[in-house]
């Protein structure tokens, strides 16, 4: 009986606290970018992001950031369907219930579908106030729902993402800044006409850097033998060059190019990177939080990963302080054996909306931040600042018209 009751004792200690939620506030944040990114589907001057706001029963406050964009470039939402989906349909299914494992949330919405970069904004602030709620750090908080030996290391390797410049001299001095900056690994974006001299200037400028090509979908698989120019560069990967709902041909044009094709835009569930594997349709994974819909499709895509010892690294979508803190978090798993596309506060925003900044630590990484959660504090009157540029924002942004 006694042994009974001090089992009983153990178990309750190591259970984890559940959330209730009791009230979500949406935020549409509007920042512009030190240094917009240009890609081969065009430029955006600003961020745009849904901030989620998450009260629990206790008072705990999380946060979570669904990272869109104006337009549907990238992914096919934009800030205001994500508004709109989270107002009248996610928000609402979640308010006023328990949650005692935050990979239970899917499932409160699964009546819901797609909306991937919304689902995971929403789906962090649970991640968050579960965290907080638990004394614990989100990294932490991730790393409980691995396998032992996943412990975090409480920092993330990450490298620099690097637009389509004007010129090859651009693209030299832009590298040359950020590789002075510390930043240990280069990515490039390419589109069709500006990919195989530009790796050749940029290979012949900096013989030994860590350098990777980012084609954001551009090209079709009859360009396989112009791609496979690109083998003499010594590249560590080749990042999505073909469609964005594309996976048989990428394994047709894997087996041609000796340089690895890292999946970023097909690879939108776990399921889709088991056919990818099976097919041999990418060697590397670039894993985007808000791409697969959130933390819990994340951690089963990371286990996938370590069975099929997948290279993986975290990828970004230019998030606010908010979301790339939770992506720190993550990036710092063991298992994120590649360097990330995370980069400090001062490659993004002047002022970011949350304290303290990341800076740039020694060998091109960055510290998982010290508080509990995502251990980052949004800064109230910023927060209002960055809401009021959107509320007033520039006629581009109403039209839905890119400048
Ligand atoms: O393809 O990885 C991409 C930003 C917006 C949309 C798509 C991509 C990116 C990046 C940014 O490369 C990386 C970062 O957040 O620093
Ligand atoms: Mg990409």
């Amino acid at each position: 009986m006694e042994i009974h009751q001090s089992l009983q004792i153990i178990i309750e200690e190591f259970k984890l606290q559940s959330i209730t939620v009791k009230d979500i506030k949406l935020h549409t944040v509007y920042l512009p970018y030190l240094d917009p990114i240009r890609t081969s589907f065009g430029v955006e001057p600003n961020k745009v992001a849904v901030l989620i706001e998450l009260i629990t029963d206790k008072g705990v406050t999380g946060w979570g950031e669904a990272s869109i964009e104006i337009s549907p470039g990238y992914g096919t939402e934009t800030a205001v369907t994500g508004y709109h989906i989270l107002e009248n349909f996610m928000a609402p299914a979640i308010i006023g219930k328990t949650i005692d494992d935050p990979r239970h949330f899917p499932a409160l919405i699964r009546q819901y579908r797609g909306n991937h970069h919304t689902r995971a904004g929403i789906e962090a602030a649970v991640w968050d106030a579960f965290a907080k709620t638990n004394d614990m750090r989100l990294t932490d908080c991730f790393a409980s729902f691995l396998p032992e030996g996943h412990a975090s290391e409480g920092f993330a390797v990450v490298g620099i993402s690097i637009g389509i410049q004007s010129s090859l001299e651009a693209t030299v001095k832009a590298i040359q800044t950020r590789v002075d900056q510390g930043y240990q690994r280069i990515k490039l974006k390419i589109k069709r006409g500006w990919d195989v001299e530009v790796a050749k200037a940029v290979r012949a400028a900096f013989p030994d850097i860590m350098l990777m090509l980012d084609a954001n979908s551009d090209y079709s698989l009859e360009d396989a033998d112009h791609l496979m120019k690109l083998d003499d560069y010594d590249l560590l990967m080749i990042e999505q060059p073909l469609a964005h709902d594309d996976i048989y041909e990428h394994s047709k044009l894997q087996k041609r190019l000796k340089t690895r094709i890292c999946l970023d835009e097909s690879v939108k569930t776990a399921t889709d990177l088991r056919i990818a594997l099976e097919l041999g349709a990418c060697k590397i994974l670039n894993l985007k939080p808000a791409r697969v819909g959130g933390f819990t499709e994340c951690l089963a895509i990371y286990e996938i990963c370590i069975e099929h010892n997948l290279p993986l690294w975290i990828g970004g979508m230019m998030e606010t302080g908010v979301g790339r803190a939770a992506n720190v978090s993550f990036a710092s798993l063991p298992g994120v054996n590649l360097p990330s596309d995370i980069s400090a506060t001062d490659r993004y925003f002047d002022p970011d909306i949350t304290d303290p900044d990341f800076v740039l630590g020694a060998n091109s990484t960055l510290a998982v931040a010290d508080g509990l959660g995502i251990g980052v504090e949004v800064n109230r009157q910023r927060l209002e600042e960055a809401k009021e540029r959107w509320n007033t924002g520039y006629p581009y942004i109403k039209s839905g018209v890119l400048l």
